[in-house]
Formats: C-alpha cells, sequence, structure tokens
C-alpha cells in the first residue's frame, strides 16, 4: 500500500482510477490534469482503469484517450488497450450464461420497481461488456438529478441495502456487486474487479505499480486493486490530490 518512496522511471507503471482521480465524478478532464499526465508520461509508463465503459472514459479523457495513455482499461480492465489498440474484451454473457445473467436482471428490474424515488429515468440497466451496470435512478437522469439521487442514497444508503440484498439473494453464484460512482452498482463474475488489469500488465515486466483511486474502502470498487501485493496504492481524496502526490513522488 502507501510508500513515501520516489521514483526515476525506469519499469515503472503507474495506473489511475478515473472518477474522483482523475476528474469530478463523471466529468471531463481538466486541461492542466490532462497536460501533468502527459508531462508525466515522459518519466514513467501512464494507465487508467476505470470500472466505466470504453465510451464514458472516452468522454472523460478524450477521443484520442488510447494514444494519450500507454494502457487504458474499461470496465475494471475486461475490455483492455495498450499502445492505442485493442487487446481484448470480456463477456459477461458468455461466462454466466443466460440463464443466470436473466435471474439477475429480472431481479433488480423487480427490485427498482419497488423503490420509491423522488424522480426516475430512463436505462436502469447498461449492458456493458464484461459486468452490468445497475441504476435506480435510470442513466439517463440529468446532472442535477445525479446530485440529487447521489445525496438521498448518502442518507439512505439505498444502493448499500441493494447490494446487501443482492449478496443474500445470490449468494455461492459467483458474483460480486460493486459500488464505483454516483448513482449506480456494478456487478460482475467473482475476480472481475480492477485486479484483472494486472494480469494484463503481469507480463509487461515492471518493477513497481503504483495505484492511485479515490474508492479504496472495503466494499468500493478501487480497494481490491489497492490493497493487492502487487501494486503500491494510494487513496486521494480530489484529482488535485492526485496531482500534488504525484509530483512529490516523481518530480521532486
Ligand atoms: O467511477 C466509476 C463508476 O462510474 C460510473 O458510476 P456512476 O454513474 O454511478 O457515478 C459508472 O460508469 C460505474 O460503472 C463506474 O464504476
Amino acid at each position: 500500500m502507501e510508500d513515501g518512496g520516489r521514483e526515476d522511471g525506469g519499469r515503472v507503471l503507474c495506473l489511475f482510477d478515473v472518477d474522483g482521480t482523475l476528474t469530478a465524478p463523471r466529468q471531463k478532464i481538466t486541461q492542466e490534469m490532462a497536460d501533468f499526465l502527459q508531462a508525466l508520461r515522459k518519466k514513467v509508463k501512464v494507465g487508467v482503469v476505470g470500472g466505466s465503459d470504453f465510451e464514458k472514459i472516452q468522454e472523460q479523457l478524450g477521443d484520442d484517450v488510447i494514444e494519450k495513455f500507454d494502457y487504458v482499461f474499461p470496465e475494471n480492465g475486461l475490455v483492455s488497450y495498450k499502445d492505442g489498440k485493442l487487446l481484448k474484451k470480456q463477456s459477461i454473457q458468455a461466462h454466466l450464461g443466460e440463464e443466470l445473467l436473466q435471474e439477475l436482471i429480472n431481479y433488480c428490474l423487480s427490485y427498482i420497481a419497488k423503490i420509491k424515488l423522488p424522480r426516475k429515468r430512463g436505462t436502469f440497466i447498461e449492458f456493458r461488456s464484461g459486468m452490468l451496470n445497475v441504476c435506480p435512478v435510470g442513466r439517463s437522469c440529468s446532472q442535477a438529478e445525479r446530485i440529487e439521487f447521489h445525496e438521498l442514497d448518502e442518507r439512505e444508503h439505498i444502493r448499500e441495502k441493494f447490494v446487501s440484498d443482492l449478496q443474500r439473494d445470490f449468494a455461492g453464484k459467483g458474483l460480486t456487486f460493486s459500488i464505483g460512482g454516483q448513482i449506480s452498482i456494478d456487478v460482475f463474475p467473482e475476480g472481475w474487479d480492477k485486479r484483472y488489469c494486472l494480469g494484463i500488465v503481469g507480463s509487461d515486466g515492471y518493477k513497481k505499480i503504483y495505484f492511485f483511486g479515490d474508492k479504496t474502502a472495503k466494499a468500493s470498487n478501487d480497494y481490491e486493486i489497492y490493497t493487492d501485493p502487487r501494486t503500491v496504492g494510494h487513496s486521494v481524496a480530489s484529482p488535485e490530490q492526485t496531482k500534488l502526490l504525484c509530483q512529490e513522488l516523481f518530480f521532486l
């Protein structure tokens, strides 16, 4: 986990979470941060590992994201890009099979149908390559509606309760339910958390892999990679703190 050591480049990889670490949640990266990461890239290899799908990461980090970073790992690395090229994509339907997948989708839709919220919009389940994203308010909500749900969720723990009901009702089925953002829950097979990307970079011979993330508490979606012995994990509270920390580690 945390170490205060400085690096002088070499075979070092810095992996960054996206929301809350490089950008404000679901917002675009600032020019200052984008420039900083390009400066960092002259010293070490730089990758991003987000819970979001490729389209959202591209929206936030730029259309040329796969050229700007040495590695891009959307969906925890279940979709992977290296040196500007697609490496591979995992398939949740091939892994789980249609029966379990439908049981899960039907459960989530009926569960959401029973929750009363100040507002509900559309896209309650987003079907991705390697995971499902389940969203009680609906992913098509506006930014104001997103904040409204998030504040309500902080008071009433709607998603935490949903996760613990899912864990109880799908116990033994090999699934993980993880809260990574403000309005939704990611669902994927056990082991397909952010550590998945470490398997991909494992053969690239790094002597040190740093990970920076904001959701590092237990049951949050950076926890597993942050505590993994293959990484030096750093917990941050904002993009500004990420930048300061990297300045101390790699530039002083
Ligand atoms: O920060 C990562 C999360 O970002 C989004 O979360 P939300 O829309 O709930 O803020 C989602 O793309 C989610 O899958 C992802 O883990």
